[in-house]
């Protein structure tokens, strides 16, 4: 049990300031307006946190209980890690979009701004409170029935940042059918591969897309590329973003303003049960092809909906803004799910932080006077290099709690944030969690745990981490280090991989039996705090993008000339991660700026742009076992440029290889 106590001394000698930096690098919070917070106090952490683990079932009934159900549920939980079966809020009922929309109209909040939605231009922004939201989900949701959508049915949402994104997905559950977001940046190829693994019927995108300096992202392109071989799709709709002429395919395309117009205002929300899928959300892992992680209706919303009011400390009346894209889990928890089944006001940029200028989001914080701002640690090292006179003439003052997601933040930023960002003032709650945990599973939470730049400290209430060691044994105790598991389920987590149910339980249960494995390794300190280590597994970060190294093998063993690829990661200033290529030719194929090209051309057609290498090295050949597997532990050593303490290499078969690759690593 962590016992750090609040530090009331500190608190009195740094009146007014929230945060402050006390031995051992350690960050007590200590503002009067904190002493309001849902949760204020470590000892309050601690009394809820023991209740949750003794109780698990009594604490997620409550809980439960802040959303609204049609009928409630038999039996709270049913889990058993060794089959991979996981129920919650079991033959309960409810509907999603009637709890992020019509529950807060009934209330009286109708009139309340649900989206503030702040276009990639400055000029261009607009509200939407949540009865004109009510109203536009409504029609496109009479609109994907008449174009047959039924209950259970796949909706592919392939989309940028614009309004109608989240207005599709609370359509999708107000219907019943299960939404399938794919990232904006993704390719042709990658949009096909997840349309047909899903079966989708419906396609959901714009005409162009505007993003930073590119102001013609072709959607609707792509889309039609990817639909050349997509044989479960029978209509598309487009939403008109930009007004670009693009081709529409008769029969099978339609115009979403086209559609909406007379589409009936009248759409009641289907009754689901708490296991019912909610959403597909693909994800990369070490092998294979992305997986479609599923998640169903009950249990998220209500992990999405109390993680983000506490973990934010959300109140009524406050300005939330995710800077996450849609694409990812971290928009549908806590752009999309968590703040609008809160009825909070939340914000969309459309944008990029570094448009028009390094002040862009300080500028949008400004505005909007933006209350909880959380965001990535690669966007604010790309920040934070550009100086802090892109901060200080704007007003931040509204500021009172920042986060972070997606990756280790180091000390540097952590630092910058506190100091230039939230003037010491602001509490930082670096959360930690997956695609597939649904929400926050360890961070602090703002009024209450002492932080300690760079770890995400404890763990959110009823979530049991454990170390384990390689061979499966939990590791007690602090001051240690270990694989990153959970002990117990929670009601965010995914229920199954769509389509493949062995690969869920080979994936995450069968390494090490009775636990949910992260893939991640993490450390405890003397305080029971965690500093998650990153990545155990062949899956890479960068920027916050989870990318597998063997879907960028796989693109580049696609290219002309090439024999073999091996894709490490390394440390990169900004993006945390860069992708290090190893490349092997065909005999007689040798190296030159074309094939590079080529390389580089195969990556963005088959995954999308954010794949690409940032350094590719031909090599004669790749460290090999006599038994043929390649081993990425002394190309890791190469990639990072620490090539005296390459450990072992005595199983190679040919250890050479090495010396010759350590030779050549200048790199493209
Ligand atoms: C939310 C999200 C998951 C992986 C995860 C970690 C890494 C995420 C943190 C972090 C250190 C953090 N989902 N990760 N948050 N590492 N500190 N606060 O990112 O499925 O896309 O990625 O991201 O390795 O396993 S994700």
């Amino acid at each position: 049990m962590v016992c750090i106590q609040n530090a009331l001394i500190i608190k009195s000698l740094n009146k007014g300031k929230y945060t402050m930096v006390r031995d051992n690098n350690t960050y007590f919070p200590s503002s009067e307006w904190l002493e309001n917070a849902h949760v204020n106090s470590i000892d309050k952490y601690n009394e809820i946190y023991e209740e949750s683990i003794k109780g698990p079932d009594q604490f997620w009934a409550s809980v439960a209980d802040r959303i609204d159900w049609y009928k409630r549920w038999d039996k709270v939980s049913d889990v058993d890690y060794n089959e991979a079966k996981i129920s919650w809020y079991l033959n309960g009922k409810l509907n999603v979009s009637y709890n992020c929309l019509d529950r807060h109209i009934d209330s009286g909040n109708g009139d309340k701004t649900a989206i503030i939605w702040e276009g990639n231009d400055p000029s261009e922004d607009k509200k939407y409170t949540y009865s004109e939201l009510l109203v536009r989900v409504k029609k496109i949701a009479n609109v994907l029935k008449s174009l047959g959508v039924k209950k259970g049915d796949r909706v592919c949402l392939y989309m940028q940042m614009i309004p109608e994104l989240s207005i599709a997905m609370l359509a999708c559950c107000r219907i019943g059918a299960v939404h399938s977001v794919v990232f904006g940046a993704f390719s042709a190829d990658s949009l096909r591969d997840r349309i047909n693994d899903s079966s989708c019927k419906i396609l959901i995108t714009q005409d162009t897309g505007v993003r930073g300096v590119k102001n013609n992202i072709p959607m609707k392109e792509n889309a039609d590329k990817a639909l050349t071989n997509t044989p479960s799709i029978d209509s598309v709709v487009v939403v008109k973003r930009t007004g670009v002429d693009i081709e529409m395919v008769s029969g099978r395309d339609v115009w979403w303003h086209e559609e909406t117009i007379n589409a009936s205002e009248d759409c009641e929300p289907v009754e689901m049960d708490s296991e019912d899928p909610l959403f597909i959300l693909y994800t990369s892992g070490s092998t294979g092809k992305p997986k479609g992680v599923l998640h169903t209706s009950g249990g998220y919303l209500v992990y999405a909906s109390y993680t983000h009011e506490i973990i934010f400390d959300y109140k009524k009346n406050d300005v939330y803004w995710c800077t996450a894209d849609i694409g990812w889990i971290t928009g549908h928890s806590y752009i999309v799910y968590g703040p609008m089944s809160n009825g909070a006001t939340t914000i969309m940029f459309e944008g990029v932080p570094n448009y028009p200028d390094f002040g862009r989001f300080w500028d949008v914080v400004d505005k909007h006077k933006v209350n909880q701002f959380y965001t990535a640690p690669t966007a604010l090292r790309a920040l934070m290099k550009e100086g802090n006179t892109w901060v200080e003439s704007k007003n931040l003052s509204s500021l009172r709690i920042l986060g972070t997601v997606g990756e280790p933040i180091k000390e540097p930023e952590w630092k910058w944030y506190n100091k230039i960002i939230g003037k010491e003032n602001c509490p930082i709650v670096d959360t930690w969690w997956q695609t597939e945990t649904g929400g926050i599973l360890i961070s602090p939470l703002p009024a209450a745990t002492p932080t300690k730049p760079g770890s995400a400290t404890l763990p959110f209430f009823g979530i049991n981490p454990v170390l384990l060691s390689d061979e499966g044994e939990e590791i007690k105790g602090n001051n240690t280090q270990g694989l990153l598991a959970l002990k117990t389920s929670w009601p965010g987590q995914m229920r199954t991989i769509y389509g493949d149910h062995k690969r869920f339980f080979d994936t995450y249960f069968s390494q090490f039996r009775g636990y949910y494995f992260t893939g991640d390794g993490a450390k405890r300190d003397k305080d029971g705090y965690y500093w998650i280590t990153g990545r155990v597994d062949d899956v890479l970060n960068i920027s916050g993008h989870r990318i597998g190294t063997a879907e960028v093998e796989g693109a580049i063993g696609k290219a002309n000339g090439v024999a073999e690829a091996a894709v490490v990661g390394f440390p990169h200033d900004i993006k945390g991660q860069g992708i290090y290529a190893f490349v092997t030719l065909m005999t007689g194929v040798n190296s030159s700026e074309r094939i590079f090209e080529s390389i580089i051309s195969s990556v963005v057609k088959e995954i999308g742009p954010h794949a690409k290498p940032d350094k590719m090295q031909f090599a004669p050949a790749l460290p090999k076992t006599r038994s043929g597997k390649i081993m990425r532990r002394i190309l890791r050593k190469i990639a990072e440029n620490d090539v005296d303490s390459m450990g072992d290499i005595s199983t190679l078969a040919d250890p050479s290889v090495v010396e010759s690759l350590i030779k050549g690593s200048i790199q493209v």
